[in-house]
């Protein structure tokens, strides 16, 4: 499957140029030569042309035909013409952009297939936005990066409400919602992209009435276990501008409303607080919870930080996100 985002747009004299930001998963294969290239057709969208990309995978031409030689057959003519159809071997993930004119491409960065948002900003992508990354043992995600400060993975982001956040477990390991708007990237994920050495950035920002009406919170590390472990979260070197409502929450594992992993006996916090989160017995915050937009008379069951805004106001928009230290 192909996104593509449309970047850059202008008219120049009779040109027209159209620059997008594309991200990949698809399925590929092959090349008849000692070397395996994968091989994908591209459309252009709404032009009526097509290109095709060639990127370098690591998969032998063997393992190809093994896999595939019950229909194949035996001619390496055979598997050429059929590349396209037959050969679904190696899984690319990755982002690569291009600028074109109706009819020629006019320039290219070529693919790469990133870990996380750091790799890609250290490979010179400097733009805010989607991208696809693959972390190490994890699967082929979207995920919004944070370019502007240095190449931060966004793990979760609150911001109009339109996601559902009242999910059960199974929701909250594989993730939901899209890198475009509000959502969650997956506690497998988020797994697999704390094991090397993270850093964890909270942004907050409150409705209009709020005060402050901002509020960051960074921890120097930042690391979640298994689901052996139900995903226990282990943070340190708090550093913030409006408390600390984490460092309750640290030591403790994760708990959705179908999986009640909490410390508070008499019920499931993730059922009386509406969200899904690291409770203890129960939370200082509370940020996959109800989307209540500003004040509630409810108690404790919006997106809350207790020590900046208390337990009567949801804030506005949350981001949550980690960088390799
Ligand atoms: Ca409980």
């Amino acid at each position: 499957m192909k996104v593509c985002n449309l970047q850059f747009d202008k008219m120049s004299g009779k040109k027209y140029f159209l620059k997008y930001l594309c991200t990949y998963f698809y399925h590929i294969l092959l090349y008849i030569d000692i070397h395996v290239y994968a091989h994908q057709v591209i459309f252009n969208q709404g032009l009526g042309t097509y290109e095709s990309v060639t990127a370098l995978v690591n998969t032998s031409y063997t393992q190809c035909l093994n896999r595939f030689k019950g229909y194949i057959g035996h001619a390496n003519t055979m598997v050429y013409k059929r590349r396209f159809s037959m050969c679904y071997m190696h899984f690319v993930c990755g982002t690569f952009e291009y600028e074109q004119e109706p009819g020629s491409v006019l320039a290219h960065r070529p693919m790469i297939e990133a870990k996380d948002c750091l790799e890609l900003y250290e490979q010179g992508w400097h733009e805010d936005g989607i991208y696809t990354i693959k972390p190490v043992g994890g699967s082929c995600i979207q995920t919004w990066c944070d370019m502007t400060n240095g190449g931060w993975t966004v793990l979760q982001r609150r911001m109009d409400g339109r996601e559902n956040f009242y999910r059960p477990w199974e929701d909250y390991i594989r993730g939901f919602g899209h890198a475009s708007g509000e959502y969650w990237l997956g506690l497998e994920n988020i797994y697999e992209l704390s094991i090397i050495h993270s850093s964890l950035a909270i942004e907050m920002e409150a409705f209009e009435k709020g005060f402050p009406p901002n509020a960051s919170a960074t921890y120097e590390h930042f690391r979640i276990d298994d689901e052996s472990s139900n995903f226990r979260l282990h943070i340190n070197g708090f550093s913030g501008n409006c408390g600390d409502s984490f460092a309750y929450q640290n030591g403790n594992m994760f708990t959705t409303k179908d999986r009640d992993n909490d410390k508070y006996e008499e019920d499931n916090c993730a059922q009386v607080y509406e969200g899904a989160w690291w409770y203890n017995g129960c939370h200082y915050s509370n940020l996959n919870g109800r989307y209540l937009y500003g004040n509630h008379s409810t108690y404790a069951n919006g997106i809350n930080w207790y020590t900046c805004w208390g337990y009567h106001q949801s804030i506005r928009k949350t981001v949550m996100k980690v960088r390799r230290n």
